[in-house]
């Protein structure tokens, strides 16, 4: 067991640092290091920042060797400087941050090499290796984002995502009531957010088997849904007001005809897939105009993960088997999502599809902790980010390598964010008489 996980911890990491090395070498270095977007960092600060957090973590604490570059750590601690504001960081250059990554890097697999994977809770299981590969991941979904946020013309490239399986589904399904186990205790790289294993209760409800597609939210928008204040939050009718949004992000109307720009190209809005880059507002507004709701988190992780047949809640929709192509639009293997009701495969027992990949789906819930939460193995993963701010995303997209998605895994963003790669499926309680578990 500890082989193996050795095993899988080189092929996370040797896996992430290919899906950067395409993210950052597929523009120039003026693009490296130029700020595409106020909301992100110039891709050069991912790249060093990525290195600086494995040799913090790997190399210093778990290697216990001395630092390599200790005067970079400031330049590259998020909390320290906004995204906004680091173009004018005297940040490495993008040879300088390549060498910089990869020369950590040759020294971590040593590391990962010497080390015994048990001893501690940052070794045992490779844990900390793991937490690396993931934290390098989200910063490739990060940098897909600058990405879609930079102007010019395509950089990026990837096949169709697959159709089969797309189509006519029932609208949506019951899933029954009763307590189910949320989050876990069990799998080895879980963050410690989404640990530990707790019983929660879910009363019955119905949940969409498919994503709100773009047609869907067409209607929303075709009948007003962005000037009607009752379906919305103050905060979001005054967001929406203020900066005259009246389309998601990247949309816009060209004779009559509805337009995105989707990684440098532009295309007419694809009516059957789940809509993207819409805010937890324009998701809550379009929940409320359809006479339904975002569900809760939890109700998503029951969907998502409660097995009818054992009661046991197993780590993925279809099962405990790791996803493959089959199962899920994960890892840039396609730069959009797959027509709503594709992967079959990926199928929950309920009938319910594309819980994992394609889009982050807003949920209703506030990022907190689960009862007998404890920080490991920095307050700043998630402790900090704990309140009334941020909404909890679930589910993973096209843009995030599956070694940081599973039916556990928890995202948060502001709700006035979209230039992720959000959108959301739509729940409804049961009525007194059904679905009594
Ligand atoms: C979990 C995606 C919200 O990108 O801010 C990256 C992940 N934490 N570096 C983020 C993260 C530290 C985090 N999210
Ligand atoms: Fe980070």
């Amino acid at each position: 067991m500890t082989e193996d996980l050795r095993s899988r911890a080189l092929d996370a990491l040797t896996t992430a640092r290919a899906r950067t090395a395409i993210l950052t070498g597929c523009v120039d270095d003026h693009e490296l290091t130029a700020q595409h977007s106020p909301l992100m960092s110039p891709l050069v600060w991912d790249l060093a920042h990525i290195g600086n957090q494995e040799e913090q973590w790997l190399l210093r604490t778990v290697g216990g060797r001395t630092a390599l570059r200790p005067e970079i750590d400031s330049v590259y601690d998020a909390f320290a400087h906004p995204r906004a504001d680091r173009p004018s960081l005297p940040l490495l250059a993008p040879a300088e941050a390549r060498g910089y990554a990869s020369d950590v890097r040759g020294r971590v697999l040593d590391i990962l090499n010497a080390t015994p994977l048990e001893g501690g809770p940052l070794t045992d299981s490779a844990f900390a290796f793991g937490m690396i590969a993931q934290h390098e991941q989200q910063h490739d979904e990060t940098m897909l984002i600058t990405h879609q946020l930079r102007k010019g013309p395509a950089a990026l490239t990837a096949p169709e995502p697959p159709r089969a399986g797309a189509g006519e589904l029932p609208a949506e399904v019951l899933v029954p009531g009763g307590p189910f186990t949320m989050g876990t205790s069990a799998e080895p790289w879980a963050l410690d957010n989404e640990r530990p294993a707790h019983q929660r209760a879910v009363p019955a409800f119905h949940l969409d088997t498919v994503p709100v597609t773009c047609g869907a939210y067409l209607s929303f928008m075709a009948d007003g849904g962005y000037r009607e204040p009752r379906w919305w939050a103050a905060e979001g009718f005054e967001q929406v007001r203020r900066n005259g949004i009246d389309a998601p992000l990247f949309w816009r109307r060209e004779s009559g005809q509805w337009l995105r720009r989707r990684f440098g190209v532009t295309e007419p809005v694809p009516l059957d897939e789940p809509v993207l880059h819409v805010s937890w507002y324009e998701a809550d507004a379009y929940a409320r105009w359809a006479g339904r709701r975002l569900p809760t988190e939890a109700e998503w992780e029951k969907a998502a993960r409660h097995d009818p047949v054992s009661g046991r809640s197993r780590r993925f929709p279809w099962g405990d088997e790791d996803p493959t192509p089959a199962h899920a639009n994960l890892g840039q293997r396609h730069l959009r999502p797959a027509p709503a009701g594709a992967y079959p495969q990926g199928g929950s027992p309920l009938g319910i599809r594309q819980l994992i990949g394609d889009v982050w789906e807003w949920t209703s819930s506030d990022f907190g902790p689960y009862p007998g939460f404890a920080a490991f193995p920095y307050r700043e993963y998630s402790e900090v980010f704990f309140g009334s701010s941020y909404k909890v995303l679930r589910g993973g997209s096209f843009g995030v390598d599956q070694v940081a998605c599973r039916g556990t895994f928890r995202n948060w963003d502001l709700p006035v964010r979209r230039q992720i790669f959000s959108g959301f499926r739509t729940a409804r309680d049961a009525g007194p008489d059904e679905g009594i578990g």
